[in-house]
Order: structure tokens, then sequence, then C-alpha cells
């Protein structure tokens, strides 16, 4: 039987400083995103059928997903796939860089341009109580969507595809920013892989 198994960065650990560390990385990545992917295989043990199902599917089916496994699978595999899309939406160097013209044009089109939308994610992110992400999404019918979801809940369950996310876990930040999550979501606009992003809206 396969297993989900965290896939390795897509750059090296440093390769995102002065934004994110190396160190929080190491932790981020091999630690935290290895217990997600190790406790949603030990979910699945018991339904080794649910293997057989896309990931996305398996969450935008989530009410399918056996009661006594429901949350685990929220809960462990949210931690896995989230973060999976995570490392992906990062890149270095990326300072500057825009969304491409199909995103770029939905922004205008539903969030009033790229300076509100940078705005709106910003103060989602921040302002997520607790542990949980600031989410960019596509809805059901096309739309742009901005918002916070606590914990790992991901967009899928809501019928939503995700486009970009910031982790806004302690986790993601803590060894470097301390309590100042409003400083380390800023920084993060500075390494935003847009190219991917344009790329999940343009599916
Ligand atoms: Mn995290």
């Amino acid at each position: 039987m396969k297993k989900y198994e965290v896939p390795a960065l897509p750059y090296a650990y440093d390769a995102l400083e002065p934004y994110i560390d190396a160190e929080t990385l190491h932790y981020h990545h091999d630690k935290h995103h290895k217990a997600y992917a190790d406790k949603f295989n030990a979910a699945l043990e018991r339904y080794p059928e649910l293997y057989e199902k896309t990931l996305d599917d398996l969450f935008r089916d989530i009410e399918q997903v056996p009661d006594d496994i429901r949350m685990a699978v929220i809960n462990q595999g949210g931690g896995y796939i989230n973060h999976n899309l995570f490392w992906e939406s990062l890149a270095p160097k990326a300072e500057g860089l825009r969304p491409k013209a199909e995103l770029a044009e939905a922004m205008e089109r539903d969030l009033s341009g790229f300076d509100q939308f940078r705005e709106k994610l910003t103060a989602a992110s921040t302002n997520q109580f607790g542990s949980g992400y600031g989410w960019l999404v596509k809805g059901s019918n096309g739309k742009l969507k901005i918002y916070g979801l606590p914990n790992q809940d991901s967009p899928l369950s809501l019928g939503h595809t995700p486009l970009l996310l910031i982790d806004v876990w302690e986790h993601a930040y803590y060894l470097k920013y301390k309590n100042m999550r409003a400083d380390y979501v800023n920084s993060i606009w500075n390494i935003i892989n847009w190219e991917k992003v344009s790329e999940r809206f343009a599916k």
C-alpha cells in the first residue's frame, strides 16, 4: 500500500532567507510536515481504500470519510496537503513578481486589484485568531475570495479551489519573528511563487 510522504522542498533550506530562515524551514518541513504525514497515514490504516481517491476528492467529499477518522483526516491530512501547497507557493528571489495576466485580471474584477488583494490577504492572515491560514481561493462560481480558516481546515471541503495560503501557525515564524506575526506576514510577499499560483488559477 502506498503511503503519503513529504515531498522534498523545491529549493534549498536557506533559499528563502532573510524572509524565512533555514532553521525554521528545517523544523517546519522536516518535523511538523512529516508529523502530519505520519499521523495522516496512521488514520488511513483502517481504511486503505481511501488511498484510491485523489487527495482533492478526499477533501472535497470529506463527509464521505468514516466518522471515526474524519477529524484526523481534517486535521492531520489537512496539515499534509496544506503544507504541500504552501512550499510550492513560495519561491526564492520572487521580489517584484506579480500574478500573471488571467489571475491579475480576476483580481481587478473581484478584489479591486492587486493592492487591495494584498491588503485583504494580509489582514485575513494577521487577524486569524489562533492557528490557521489566510487563503486566496477560487469559488465554485470562478470568483476569487479571501478568508482565514482555523487549524488545518481545507477550502476544498467548502467547495473552493485553493490558490495561495499563508501559514500563520506559530511554528511557521516563531523562531525568527517571535510574537510579531504581522512582520512575518509582510515579509512573505517577497517570496510568493506567482507562476505557480497563477497556474493553479488557470486550471
Ligand atoms: Mn505549518
